[in-house]
C-alpha cells in the first residue's frame, strides 16, 4: 500500500470516528425529542417529528425496523460524506498536483460491490418478517367490518350481533373540550383491550384506504373485494387515523376513531349499540358480481 493510501485511510477512519460520534449524540437527542412528541400516541403532535407512539405489536416492529434502517443510513451517508471530504481535500490540485493513473482496484471494487448486498440482505431480513407479522392473520377474538363511503365510514360487527352504524366527523363548531378537530367522529368504533381484532376492509362507491398509525394499520378499501388486516391494540384509549387514499372533496374529513376499552365495558357497549343502532338502516351491501335470478325478479 501506498504510503497516501495509508494515511487517507487514517485520516479517513479519524474522520469517520468523530462524525459517528457526533451522530449518535445528535440521534439521542433526536430520540429524547421525539420521546416527548410521542406523547401523541393515537393522534399527530405538534412539533412531532417521528412515528406516533406505538400501540400494537405491529406499530412496535415497524418502530424498531425504522430505527434499525435510521442506524443504517446514517453509516452510509457518514462514510460518504467522509469519503467526499478526504477527496476534497488530499486530491486537489494544490495538494495533488500530480495525480495518480491509477485506474482499476480490485479489492476496491468487489468491497463496493459485496458491501451493499449486504446491507440489502441485512434490511431484507427483518423487512420480510415484518410483512408476514402484518399480513399473516393470527386467529382472530373479534371482526370488524369497515366499508368507506364518500365521505364517512361505517363499521358492522359480525360476531357480535346484527347492527352496524355510519361514523362521520364532527365539526368544528360542534366538537366538545377534548376532541381533535378533523378527526373526532360521532359514532367511535370500540374495540376490547388486548384481544386481536381481524379488519375486512372495503368500500361502497370508490377507493379509501383505512388507516391508523397508532396499530400500524394502512390497508386499501376497494369496492368488490375485502381486504383483511389486524391489529391487537395494548393500551386502552382513543386512537385516530384517517383515509389515506384521495378519494373525493371530502376525502380529508372521513376520519377514524378506534376507543379501546376493557373486556366488560366492551360488552356493555355492544348491549347498548345493539338497541341504539337497531333502527340504522340495513349494512350496506356491496355489490359481489352480477345479480342472481331471484334478486332481479324480487327488485321494485
Ligand atoms: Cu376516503
Amino acid at each position: 500500500m501506498t504510503s497516501w493510501i495509508r494515511s487517507a485511510a487514517r485520516n479517513a477512519a479519524g474522520f469517520f470516528m468523530g462524525i459517528a460520534g457526533g451522530a449518535v449524540g445528535f440521534l439521542a437527542l433526536a430520540m429524547a425529542g421525539a420521546g416527548v412528541a410521542a406523547a401523541g400516541t393515537g393522534q399527530p403532535s405538534p412539533w412531532q417529528i417521528n412515528l406516533q407512539g406505538a400501540a400494537s405489536p405491529v406499530m412496535e416492529s415497524i418502530h424498531s425496523f425504522h430505527d434499525f434502517l435510521l442506524f443504517i443510513i446514517i453509516g452510509v451517508v457518514v462514510l460518504v460524506l467522509a469519503l467526499l471530504i478526504v477527496v476534497a481535500l488530499k486530491f486537489n490540485e494544490k495538494a495533488n498536483p500530480v495525480p495518480s493513473r491509477t485506474t482499476h482496484n480490485t479489492l476496491i471494487e468487489v468491497a463496493w460491490t459485496v458491501v451493499p448486498v449486504l446491507i440489502l440482505v441485512a434490511i431484507a431480513i427483518p423487512s420480510f418478517r415484518l410483512l408476514f407479522l402484518e399480513l399473516d392473520l393470527p386467529k382472530a377474538d373479534l371482526t370488524v367490518k369497515v366499508t368507506g363511503h364518500q365521505w364517512y365510514w361505517s363499521y358492522e360487527y359480525p360476531d357480535n350481533g346484527p347492527f352496524s352504524f355510519d361514523s362521520l366527523m364532527v365539526a368544528t363548531e360542534d366538537l366538545k373540550p377534548g376532541q381533535p378537530r378533523l378527526l373526532a367522529v360521532d359514532n367511535e368504533v370500540v374495540v376490547p383491550v388486548n384481544k386481536i381484532v381481524r379488519i375486512q376492509v372495503t368500500a361502497a362507491d370508490v377507493i379509501h384506504s383505512f388507516a391508523l398509525p397508532s396499530f400500524g394499520v394502512k390497508i386499501d378499501a376497494l369496492p368488490g373485494r375485502l381486504n383483511e388486516s389486524w391489529f391487537q391494540a395494548t393500551k386502552e384509549g382513543v386512537y385516530y387515523g384517517q383515509c389515506s387514499e384521495l378519494c373525493g372533496k371530502d376525502h380529508a374529513f372521513m376520519p377514524i376513531s378506534i376507543r379501546v376499552v376493557s373486556e366488560s365495558e366492551f360488552t356493555a357497549w355492544v348491549s347498548e349499540a345493539k338497541q341504539k343502532f337497531a333502527a340504522a338502516d340495513l349494512p350496506t351491501r356491496v355489490a359481489q358480481g352480477a345479480p342472481t335470478a331471484e334478486v332481479i325478479a324480487s327488485a321494485p
